[in-house]
């Protein structure tokens, strides 16, 4: 990998993959991306890996797409390259993805930022969707998944204005799990994460796909596919454990079969 370090037991079950571009502020070039796909497809085939975070350096999480690769492309280039086939494989990943963002998070570093499943950010992030400033417009959902999150108002003034958002506001408005100091915010992610990690990952994988689902569907076919979740959790061994260490009162072991 060039452009990105993994470290699949940076904790614990805990997996890290660190954007490491400090130069160019992490811009995501095709590589970049292509190395994320990887790296998680990698992850998530690793017994040993039950929660991955993702993380950029203290200035910057990523600042975008990289604008000097794209600069003179052409549709039919992008159609070509369709770029967005990696994206769709990272949305893929099926295990918890939580990003511990600093500095810029901006373009296609705010959209990645959004594939995760939850968000630490550090009291100096900055989250912001500036596309329309050099002529063009998210193209990697921020349109889509910025409006989920904090509401049409809010998505599209940053999406029409370009302007950023502390990362206070983006707690306040919903995009954001939480908001420590600076230098705490990648361990604040680890704590997250190996609360994660100490549960069930059949578990979490079941529930993780039936949050994602309620993006996609109305509340009845939502309703419908966690039910089958719900049930296909208790043909896990984890389920069984889980419920016996409650009735036992012991701390469960959770083998994610
Ligand atoms: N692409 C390429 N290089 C970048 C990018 C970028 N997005 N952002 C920063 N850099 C480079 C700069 O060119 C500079 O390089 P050099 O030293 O060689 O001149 C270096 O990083 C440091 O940047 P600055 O000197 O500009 O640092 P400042 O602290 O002055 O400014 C900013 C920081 C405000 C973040 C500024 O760099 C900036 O505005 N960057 C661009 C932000 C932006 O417009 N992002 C959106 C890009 S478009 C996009 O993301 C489309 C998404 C849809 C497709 C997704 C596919 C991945």
């Amino acid at each position: 990998m060039e452009f990105i370090l993994v470290t699949p037991q940076a904790r614990p079950a805990v997996a890290l993959i660190q954007l490491n571009r400090p130069k160019e502020l992490n811009a995501l070039n095709l590589q970049l991306m292509q190395e994320i796909r990887d790296a998680l497809k990698a992850l998530d085939e690793d017994d040993a890996v039950r929660v991955v975070v993702i993380t950029g350096n203290e200035r910057a999480f990523a600042a975008g797409a990289d604008i000097k690769q794209m600069a003179g492309k052409t549709a039919i280039d992008m159609l070509i390259t369709d770029q967005f086939s990696t994206w769709d494989q990272i949305r893929k990943f099926r295990k918890p993805l939580i990003g511990a963002v600093s500095g810029f998070a901006l373009g296609g570093g705010c959209e990645l930022a959004m594939t995760c499943d939850m968000l630490v950010a550090s009291e100096t992030a900055q989250f912001g969707q500036p596309e329309i400033r050099i002529g063009t417009m998210p193209g990697a959902g921020g349109t889509q998944r910025l409006t989920r999150a904090v509401g049409k108002a809010k998505a599209m003034e940053m999406v029409l204005t370009g302007e950023f958002i502390s990362a206070q506001e983006a707690h306040r408005v919903g995009l954001v799990n939480r908001v420590v100091p600076v230098g705490q915010y990648l361990e604040e992610a680890y704590r997250l994460a190996a609360s994660i990690a100490a549960m069930s990952p059949v578990a979490a994988r079941l529930a993780k796909e039936s949050v994602n689902r309620s993006f996609e569907t109305h509340l009845d076919e939502g309703l419908h596919f966690e039910r089958k979740n719900f049930y296909l959790t208790f043909a896990s061994e984890d389920q069984k454990e889980g419920m016996a260490a409650f009735v036992e009162k012991r701390k469960p072991e959770f083998k994610g079969r």
